[in-house]
C-alpha cells in the first residue's frame, strides 16, 4: 500500500493533535481532503453528522434520498419518546421506533436514542402518577426501553430538559422532580445497568450562552455527578437559536466547558431560522465551535427539509421544502471541511477505562478514519476498532497500530492482523472491506498489558 505525500503530511499532522491544542489544529485545514456529504466530512475528523427522522417522512423518496446520501446519525423525532414507546403503563410499543431504527442500522446510521425521562410527552397514565409510584414507573420505563434497544444505540438522552429557563438556575417543577432531587441520577443509574455501552446525556436547549444561569446549572449538575461517580458520559446542547435566541458569541467557550469536565458535547437538534447569508453564517459559526473542540463529537440538526421542522415557518434546516441544498449546506460542509481538532475520548466507569481516539490517514480515494475504543483492567484490555470510509467508497482497509512494549495480543476478530506485538497491522476479511462513502465496520482485539495511548492509523484502497 502506497502512502501518497498529502497523506504523510496529514498523518503526521494528525498524530501531533492527539495531544495538541487548538491552535495546531489550524494546520490541519491545509491538508484535510475535502468530503461531499455532512456525514463524510464530519467523519474524516472522528465526527458523525445526523438528523431527526419522522417516521411518516420514510415513504417520502425525496427525503428518504437526502437522509440516506447525506446523514450517518439518526434521532427519532418522536418515536423513542415515553408516549410514543409505553402508551399504557407496562405496555410497550416499538413499531413506530424500530422503524426508524432498522432504517438507519440497514443504512449503516447510528442512533441517538431521545428520549428516556422527561416532563414532557408522557402519556396520560403517567401524567397522573406522583411520588414512589411515579418513580418506580419511570425507573421501569427506563430499564425496558434501554434493554430492549441494547446495543443498538450510540448515545442516549437519559433526562430531557430538567431545568427551569431564566436566571433561577432551579430545576422544572414536574412530576418526575417532586419524586424528589435525585430522580435524574436515579435514571442514568437505571440506564447505565440497562445498556453499559451506550453513551448516557443529559440534554437541554438555552444552555448554549455560557453566561446563562440554565448553563451554569447544567454544567454544576455534570460537574456533581462526575465528581460523586454518578454514570455520565455526554452533554447534548439541542441548539435551537432564531432571532430571540441567537448563536451566542460565547458558544465554543461553553462547548468547551463542558468538554473540560470529562464529557463528551454533542449538539443534538441544531436548527437556525433565518435566511441566506446570514443563516449561512450562523451555521458556520455553530459548526466550526463543534470542530475546534476535540470532545464535541457530533452534531445533529432537527429535520431535513424546512418543510419537515418543527418550526417550518422559520426555514431553519440546511434544504429547502424541494430538498434542494442552502447556503447554509455549503457553509456546513464546508466548515466540516476545514478540518479541526480529532476526537480523543477517555470514560471511567469504575474500575475500567474507556479512551476512544481517532486519526486519518487519507488514501484511496477518499481516505478511511480510524477509532478505537478500549475497555482496559489492571494487566489487560479490549480494544473495539471503528472503520470509517471518508468521501468516497473504499474496497478494502488497513489499520496501523503501534502496540506499546508488554502489550501482546491474545485474540482478534474481524480483522486479519500481521504478528502479536510492536507494529501490528489489521486488514480487513472478506466481508468488511467495502464501506460506501461515510459507512463503517468494527474489529476488535483483546491483549494483555495496557494499550492505552494507542492511536491507530488508517489507510484505504
Ligand atoms: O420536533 C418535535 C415535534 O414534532 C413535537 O411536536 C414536539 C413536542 O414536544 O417535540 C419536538 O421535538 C422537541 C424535542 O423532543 C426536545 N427538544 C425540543 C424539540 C422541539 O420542540
Amino acid at each position: 500500500m502506497k502512502l501518497t505525500s498529502r497523506s504523510v503530511v496529514r498523518a503526521a499532522l494528525v498524530s501531533t493533535l492527539v495531544t495538541a491544542t487548538t491552535g495546531a489544529a489550524v494546520l490541519l485545514a491545509t491538508s484535510a481532503s475535502a468530503g461531499t456529504t455532512l456525514g463524510a466530512s464530519a467523519a474524516e475528523s472522528g465526527r458523525y453528522f445526523g438528523t431527526a427522522v419522522a417516521g411518516n417522512r420514510l415513504s417520502d423518496s425525496t427525503y428518504v434520498g437526502i437522509l440516506n446520501r447525506e446523514f450517518n446519525m439518526v434521532t427519532a423525532e418522536n418515536e423513542m419518546k415515553i408516549d410514543a414507546t409505553e402508551p399504557n403503563q407496562n405496555q410497550f410499543s416499538y413499531a413506530s421506533a424500530d422503524r426508524i431504527v432498522n432504517h438507519a442500522r440497514a443504512q449503516g446510521m447510528r442512533v441517538r436514542g431521545h428520549t428516556l425521562a422527561w416532563h414532557s410527552q408522557q402519556p396520560g397514565w403517567m401524567q397522573n402518577m406522583s411520588g414512589t409510584a411515579l418513580r418506580n414507573a419511570m425507573l421501569n420505563h427506563v430499564t425496558q426501553v434501554a434493554t430492549y434497544y441494547r446495543g443498538k444505540i450510540y448515545a442516549w438522552d437519559v433526562v430531557n430538559e430538567a431545568f427551569q429557563d431564566g436566571s433561577s438556575g432551579a430545576r422544572r417543577d414536574s412530576n418526575l422532580q417532586r419524586t424528589g432531587n435525585d430522580w435524574i441520577e436515579a435514571a442514568f443509574r437505571a440506564a447505565r445497568a440497562a445498556d453499559p455501552g451506550a453513551k448516557l446525556c443529559y440534554n437541554d436547549y438555552n444552555t448554549d450562552d455560557w453566561t446563562h444561569a440554565k448553563t451554569q446549572a447544567v454544567y454544576r449538575l455534570v460537574q456533581d455527578f462526575k465528581q460523586r461517580g454518578v454514570p455520565i458520559d455526554c452533554v447534548g446542547l439541542q441548539s435551537h437559536f432564531n432571532p430571540q435566541s441567537p448563536v451566542p458569541s460565547n458558544y465554543q467557550t461553553t462547548l468547551q466547558n463542558f468538554a473540560n469536565l470529562g464529557v463528551d458535547v454533542q449538539i443534538t437538534e441544531l436548527d437556525i431560522e433565518g435566511s441566506g447569508s446570514a443563516q449561512a453564517a450562523n451555521y458556520e459559526r455553530v459548526v466550526k465551535a463543534c470542530m475546534a473542540v476535540t470532545r464535541c463529537t457530533g452534531i445533529t440538526v432537527w429535520g431535513i427539509r424546512d418543510t419537515d421542522s418543527w418550526r417550518a415557518s422559520g426555514t431553519p434546516l440546511l434544504f429547502d421544502g424541494s430538498g434542494n441544498k442552502k447556503a447554509a449546506y455549503t457553509s456546513t460542509l464546508n466548515a466540516l471541511n476545514s478540518g479541526g481538532s480529532s476526537v480523543t475520548t477517555t470514560t471511567t466507569t469504575g474500575t475500567t477505562t474507556t479512551t476512544t481516539t481517532t486519526t486519518t490517514t487519507t488514501n484511496g480515494p477518499g481516505g478511511c478514519t480510524a477509532t478505537v475504543s478500549l475497555n482496559s483492567w489492571t494487566g489487560g484490555f479490549v480494544a473495539t476498532v471503528k472503520v470509517t470510509a471518508g468521501s468516497a467508497a473504499i474496497n478494502g482497509w488497513t489499520v496501523t497500530t503501534n502496540l506499546p512494549s508488554g502489550v501482546s495480543v491474545t485474540n482478534a476478530w474481524s480483522a486479519d492482523r500481521s504478528g502479536n506485538s510492536g507494529t501490528v497491522q489489521w486488514r480487513n476479511v472478506s466481508y468488511n472491506g467495502r464501506l460506501a462513502a461515510g459507512m463503517s465496520t468494527e474489529f476488535g482485539f483483546q491483549g494483555t498489558g495496557s494499550a492505552s495511548g494507542i492511536t491507530p492509523t488508517c489507510a484505504a484502497s
